[in-house]
Parts: C-alpha cells; sequence; structure tokens
C-alpha cells in the first residue's frame, strides 16, 4: 500500500535528531537521519543553549532527508519542557534561549514561594512545584534581565523551531502546560498569576492543541525540494509525544519515559488538583487529545550522563553499555541517594556529589564507577517505586505494570531493578517513543492514522518489545521508606 512519509524533529538534553518516519498502514517504521549533539553555555551570566547549532542542524537534516527523494508530507517538532524562546516583533529571537538548569532559578522559586505560596502556584495550574518550570526563569528574566522589554512573544521551545520553519507565532498545548503558568483544566494561561509576580502577560501567545497545521515549509527547502511539506505541531513536549506512543498492553499501567528525566505518571482524562496531589507534589501535565499526564519527575539518567561526562574528562570514557555491565557486578543496594535532591540539579562533577550525599548521610560511599552507576540505578528503581504508591494513593488504583520507552528502555539492569523495586512486570520499549508519538500526531492530523488507540496499536505491532518480570526482594520496600525519610529532609534544607 501507499506510505506516508512525515519528519520528527525531536529535541534532548544532550542531543537532537531528524528521525524519517514511513507508514504503509500496518506499521510505523522510525530512522534516524541525522543526530546532533549539542551543549549549553554561559552568555550575559545565564546558562543557555545553542539554539544556532539546533536550527542549523535541524535545517542540515530536513536537507538530508530531502535528497533521499520521497515526498515528505509534513514535519513537526518536540523538545524538553520548561524552556522557551522571546520573539522580537520582526520574529527575530532577542538572545539564545536560557537552561532551566542556571541557578538563577532556585532563587527566584523561594521568591515566588514568599510571594503568592506554594498552594496557589499549585490550585491555579496543577503543576508540581519544581525550580526548572519557567514560571521561575521568567521571573528571574522580569527582575535581572531586561530581555522581556525587547520582546514581543513568548514560544515554547518547539515552536520556537516551528515559527523559524513556518513563521507561525503560537505554542502547543502540551509545551505550554509545563511552564507553570498555564492552567490544563481550563486550557488557559493564568493570567492573574503572572500579573502577581511580575512577569508581563502580553508575552503569553495563542495555544494550539497538537497536530494543528501551522503552514507550509518556508525557505529554500520549502521552495525547492521540500515544496509542498507542511509544518504541523505534534504534542511538543516529548514527555507527551512518548506517552503517545507507549503501547499500554494493560490499561492503567505507569509509564516511565526514561532519557534525561524519568517520567514517571499515568495517563487520565483529567487533571487532579487536590490536598493528597499537593502533599504528593505531582504534576499534571497536558497531554495528546485532551488527556493529562499525572507524573513526578524525577531526575533521571542526568546523573549517570553528567557522571560519564566528568570520568571523560579525566581520560576514562565509559558507554552506557560498559556502565550498566560494570554497575551489574556490584551488590545491589548498598547505597542509596534521592535523585531530585537539588546536590544533583545543576551540571558538574556528579560522581563526587553522590559520594559526597551518602557520606553525608552516613552511608557506604561508592568508590568504582560500577558501584556509583549501581548506586545511581538503584536509586531511580526506588523513586520509581515511591512514586507508584504516590500516584497509588492519590488517584485510588494501583498500577498493575509499567512501560518504559525511550533511551533508558535498553537498560536492562535498570529494567529489572524497576521490576524488583515496584513488584510489577516491566514491559519494555519503544526506545524510539518520542519520534513516534512526534509522528503518529502528525499522521493522524494528515488523516493516516485514526488516533492514539490507532497508533498504539500500530506501535505494539511494529516496536520491539520484551517484558521484565519480578523477583520478589523485601529490601526494596524497606529501602523506599529510606528514600522517604531522605527527600523529607532533602526538602527541609530548600
Ligand atoms: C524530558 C523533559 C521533562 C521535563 C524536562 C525539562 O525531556 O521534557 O518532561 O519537562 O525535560
Amino acid at each position: 500500500s501507499a506510505v506516508a512519509t512525515v519528519a520528527a524533529v525531536d529535541l534532548g538534553a544532550e542531543s537532537g535528531r531528524v528521525v524519517r518516519a514511513d507508514f504503509d498502514g500496518e506499521r510505523l517504521a522510525v530512522r534516524e537521519v541525522s543526530r546532533f549533539p549539542h551543549t549549553p553555555f554561559v552568555v550575559d551570566g545565564i546558562l543557555r543553549w545553542d539554539l544556532d547549532l539546533l536550527t542549523r542542524a535541524i535545517t542540515d537534516g530536513l536537507g538530508t532527508l530531502a535528497a533521499e527523494g520521497s515526498p515528505v508530507a509534513s514535519v513537526g517538532v518536540d523538545a524538553w519542557g520548561v524552556d522557551y524562546g522571546l520573539l522580537a516583533a520582526d520574529g527575530t529571537l532577542v538572545d539564545l534561549p536560557t537552561c532551566y538548569r542556571d541557578p538563577r532559578q532556585l532563587a527566584a522559586m523561594d521568591e515566588a514561594l514568599a510571594m503568592v505560596g506554594r498552594e496557589r502556584l499549585y490550585r491555579a495550574t496543577g503543576v508540581q512545584l519544581n525550580e526548572i518550570n519557567t514560571v521561575f526563569a521568567l521571573m528571574s528574566d522580569a527582575r535581572t534581565t531586561t530581555r522581556l522589554d525587547r520582546a514581543a512573544t513568548l514560544l515554547m521551545l518547539p515552536d520556537v523551531v516551528h515559527s523559524l520553519l513556518a513563521g507561525s507565532r503560537v505554542t502547543e498545548a502540551t509545551a505550554a502546560s509545563t511552564s507553570g503558568l498555564y492552567d490544563v483544566a481550563a486550557g488557559r494561561w493564568v493570567t492573574e498569576l503572572a500579573d502577581d509576580l511580575g512577569i508581563p502577560t502580553r508575552l503569553l501567545p495563542e495555544v494550539v492543541p497538537p497536530g494543528t497545521d501551522l503552514g507550509p515549509l518556508l525557505g529554500p527547502l520549502g521552495d525547492g525540494p521540500l515544496a509542498g511539506t507542511r509544518v504541523i505541531a505534534p504534542a511538543g513536549h516529548d514527555t507527551a509525544s512518548a506517552v503517545v506512543a507507549t503501547p499500554f498492553p494493560e490499561p492503567g499501567a505507569l509509564f516511565i519515559s526514561s532519557g534525561t528525566w524519568s517520567l514517571v505518571g499515568v495517563e487520565l482524562p483529567r487533571p487532579v488538583v487536590t490536598p493528597a496531589s499537593l502533599a504528593a507534589n505531582l504534576t499534571n501535565e497536558g497531554g495528546y487529545a485532551g488527556t493529562t499526564r499525572l507524573l513526578r519527575n524525577v531526575m533521571g539518567l542526568w546523573l549517570l550522563q553528567e557522571c560519564r561526562r566528568a570520568w571523560a574528562a579525566q581520560g576514562r570514557e565509559f558507554s552506557y553499555a560498559e556502565l550498566t555491565e560494570l554497575a551489574g557486578r556490584e551488590p545491589a543496594l548498598r547505597c542509596l541517594v534521592n535523585p531530585n535532591a537539588r546536590d544533583f540539579l545543576a551540571r558538574g562533577d556528579m560522581p563526587a556529589r553522590v559520594q559526597e550525599y551518602c557520606r553525608r548521610t552516613g552511608q557506604p560511599v561508592p568508590e568504582s564507577p560500577g558501584a556509583i552507576a549501581r548506586c545511581v540505578v538503584d536509586s531511580l528503581a526506588v523513586s520509581y517505586r515511591v512514586t507508584a504508591e504516590d500516584i497509588a494513593a492519590v488517584t485510588g488504583t494501583a498500577p498493575t505494570a509499567v512501560c518504559v520507552t525511550g533511551g533508558g528502555a535498553r537498560s536492562a539492569l535498570l529494567a529489572q531493578a524497576t521490576a524488583d523495586a515496584t513488584g510489577l512486570p516491566v514491559h519494555c520499549g519503544p526506545v524510539e517513543a518520542t519520534s513516534l508519538g512526534n509522528a503518529a500526531a502528525q499522521l493522524v492530523a494528515l488523516g493516516e492514522l485514526g488516533g492514539v488507540t490507532d497508533t498504539r496499536a500500530v506501535v505494539a505491532r511494529t516496536a520491539d518489545l520484551h517484558t521484565c518480570s519480578p523477583r520478589p526482594d523485601a529490601r526494596w520496600e524497606q529501602a523506599a521508606a529510606l528514600l522517604r525519610e531522605r527527600t523529607q529532609d532533602d526538602d527541609r534544607q530548600r
């Protein structure tokens, strides 16, 4: 049968990629056309993303795809949440987008808490209190820079790229939902909150649902080999795209979108904003087709990414496969860190910080890279268990299985630890869920796929999936109790 081809651009914190997706009515196949690593750097005292490199690499990748000769029906961009670009009236960026790991956001969050309180921030948006949220970056912009004065509109990062591709000036709803300034239930910016925090509401753009056609691809590619290609917004938040392509072999399963972050949650018809969800600090992010993703951001593979970077700087290069191999030879559960402690948020010497955390909390200090990686893997698995318990308490329904997607689904060690810690079967894959979900939203908009149920059936048919069974071991339950205590201590120090 005829094949529809679309391009999914997926921007991650470590690297971006342009992916070709082909749907033949039966199977959805994705293939990476190009991949481009990138690193944030400091400009004018703030950590920023290298958007010039990213846009050049995206255009080059689309050029490579065009050269393959098949017509490309559409292109769509997803990226990590919370970060944004500021556009001047002529559509150009006023400066490079800032990075949520800049320490300026910690101080801004503390100020916001003092000004309006945690409960108001949560009730207005359903979004967990997290120093990475857009609202705190914008507060810092307003108080310590003049960048907002030069801007006419704010767009979330995927839509900054869409604006460069199609000249659009709107932002997509799932991306907006990560900002901490958007009410997912009501589908509107919470302008009263923005006003009270000193954030100019004139910057907040029109919000459109995933699947919106943003116009024809402009520029030399649109005028040339990609004439006729549309720009279609997918679920712009990468995690939302990953959930679209999570197969969910049983209803009510917990998803873990596992990359730089581990996003651990469930898909629900509507937000849950209650005293219990506030106390558990679970977030309600916008999902595809009006769903809600009730989840927690767990710091994720970031800890291992930064460990690798630190070791590489000392001339010791480890692949993820080598690291998990070394970690697998270490005994489980010797020491545990709270991955979400502020200690681990910023870039830096992560092995030393993991060791320091263990020392400070009176645990055995892991010395070798294998022991440190083991500590990280166990700590993530225990965090997943705690999150699963919190979600069950808040929704009244205990998950019966876990679906892990993204790069983290490659790690058999992490999958086994997750199964053991949660006591649940863990379904692994697809690794490419984000790109698949991005492509699927475009294909639904083009009328090639029926919707999310259809998408998940296609993904289950196409992808290489496997299941990991839990092994009973009471130590994980004790570890979960311990992690809860440490998390309370860490939060008290905030
Ligand atoms: C994962 C992610 C996550 C958070 C973070 C900033 O890539 O999008 O959901 O929002 O990045």
